[in-house]
């Protein structure tokens, strides 16, 4: 049984929910794996660039949670609103994020998104639809209030989906938000990426009563916990709640249970886990399940996977050799693009 779950434990290689139940084709499915691998390879990739110096400012990694981005991103449009919590790079790629401009912000360069101003966590672009991420713990659950009545006032069919963690999940803002979101019937969809910890604080010592999702139904909202290593299982639970949101029957609350790899971020020690418990979340990592279901249902063979995976590696290198290659912003520009 992995640690502190809540999900019935899977094996590695075995997933719950069946591509056909899920509806997808094997082109789904490829592009699901390809983002999947480009996603841990970006996180690596990152990792790496930051023992180099080369990132400025901290920055936290999501490795180990990448099904939830994945699932979580095919669910949706790609004219739904995000907005993100601090540990987000997946969610954007997911999204169909540019690699280059997210690598080139990473290293604060003028070619980055936000012309290198907004670093790893804050990396926004209204133009995707990506509303940015918040480094205040919570803070974007109010702001999707604000969004999804803008959105419900002028008769869209866009949703927001706004993602937090099991800490954030405690913040006061949590039940604020989510009585008036269930009040209003607001199009949001509710996403808690509970990755067992906040800074170094194990969600069970956190939380009066798990799972976090079931807070949901004291405001009348559905809501489901869902595997979050199991890419299908979630993409099955988003792609119901996505409906339900879109359908104008309000808000809905999906906590997936998955798990970090590094640190919170860079200057975490790791001092309140031990190596034994992240390596029996290993055992269940995502990618692997997905690699081990996608090759058994016949879907793929190693080789057409490690060709996947090596391309994944190649964009992501490519994206950092841009990056790297990418000019620093004008200091003359300094008071540019860090207002609305
Ligand atoms: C309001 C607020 N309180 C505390 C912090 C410091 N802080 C930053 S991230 C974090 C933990 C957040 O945990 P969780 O919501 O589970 O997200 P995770 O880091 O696990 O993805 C804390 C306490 C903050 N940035 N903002
Ligand atoms: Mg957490």
């Amino acid at each position: 049984m992995a640690p502190n779950s809540a999900v019935d434990p899977v094996a590695a290689g075995e997933l719950n929910s069946s591509a056909a139940e899920c509806g997808l084709e094997r082109a789904d499915l490829m592009a699901m794996y390809q983002a999947m691998c480009t996603i841990r390879q970006f996180e690596l990739m990152a990792d790496r660039l930051y023992a180099l110096g080369k990132v400025h400012g901290t920055m936290h990694l999501s490795a180990g949670q990448e099904a939830v981005a994945v699932g979580l991103g095919r669910a949706t449009r790609a004219d739904d609103y995000l907005i993100n919590h601090h540990r987000g790079h997946g969610h954007f790629i997911a999204k169909g994020a540019d690699l280059n401009q997210m690598m080139a912000e990473f290293l604060g360069k003028d070619s980055g998104y936000c012309h290198g101003r907004g670093g790893s966590m804050h990396i926004a672009d209204f133009a995707s639809h990506n509303l940015g991420a918040n480094g205040i713990v919570g803070g974007g659950i109010p702001q999707a209030v604000g969004v999804g009545l803008g959105l419900q006032m002028q008769r869209r069919d866009e949703i927001v989906v706004a993602i937090f963690g099991d800490g954030a999940a405690n913040e006061g803002v949590f039940h604020e938000a989510l009585n008036l979101a269930a009040l209003w019937k607001l199009p949001i969809l509710y996403v808690c990426e509970n990755n067992h910890y906040g800074m170094s604080m194990d969600v069970a010592r956190a939380s009066a009563r798990l799972p976090i999702a079931q807070r949901a139904e004291a405001y009348g909202l559905p809501w489901e916990c869902v595997d979050g290593n199991d890419v299908l299982a979630v993409y099955g639970a988003m792609r119901a709640a996505a409906e339900h949101v879109r359908s104008g029957a309000g808000p809905v609350l999906v906590e997936a249970e998955t798990y970090r790899y590094f640190g919170h971020s860079k200057s975490d020690r790791n001092l309140y886990r031990s190596k034994d418990e992240i390596e029996q979340w290993k055992q269940r990592d995502p990618i692997e399940r997905f690699r081990g279901w996608l090759i058994a249902a016949g879907h793929l063979d190693a080789p057409e996977a490690a060709a996947i995976e090596a391309q994944a590696l190649d964009t992501i290198e490519r994206a950092a050799a841009y990056a790297e290659a990418s000019p620093d912003p004008d200091p003359a520009t300094l008071t540019e693009y860090v207002y609305a």
